[in-house]
């Protein structure tokens, strides 16, 4: 790596976000580039998901995947079922669960 490029997908100030607290990476609209799959554990509790929707703008778009139902404390990406699109696997922790979230066409 020879540089590093700093984006900042969200402020610090920015209070969409409480206690993010997991993170990772899949390219689940299949561009050819990685999403990003965040956790929030306090707050609203939840899962997003951000996708870069202009490079040069560095504008992205924010989708819910689970809004107040998860207080996703760790998520991981792999393809469960084989169908080759990769899906989402979150625990909670004050709210318990265990989640698949199944990447469908
Ligand atoms: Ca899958």
């Amino acid at each position: 790596m020879k540089s590093i490029r700093t984006r900042v997908l969200l402020a610090a100030d920015d209070s969409t976000l409480v206690d993010g607290h997991s993170i990772s990476v899949g390219d689940f609209s299949r561009t050819g580039r990685d999403d990003i799959i965040v956790g929030e554990r306090g707050g609203k509790r939840g899962v997003y998901l951000y996708r870069l929707e202009n490079d040069v703008t560095d504008s992205w778009s924010t989708t819910p995947l689970d809004p107040g139902g998860m207080a996703a404390a760790g998520c991981a990406v792999t393809d469960l079922n084989g169908d080759t699109r990769p899906d989402v696997i979150c625990s909670g922790s004050a709210t318990a669960h265990l989640k698949w979230y199944e990447n469908r066409p």
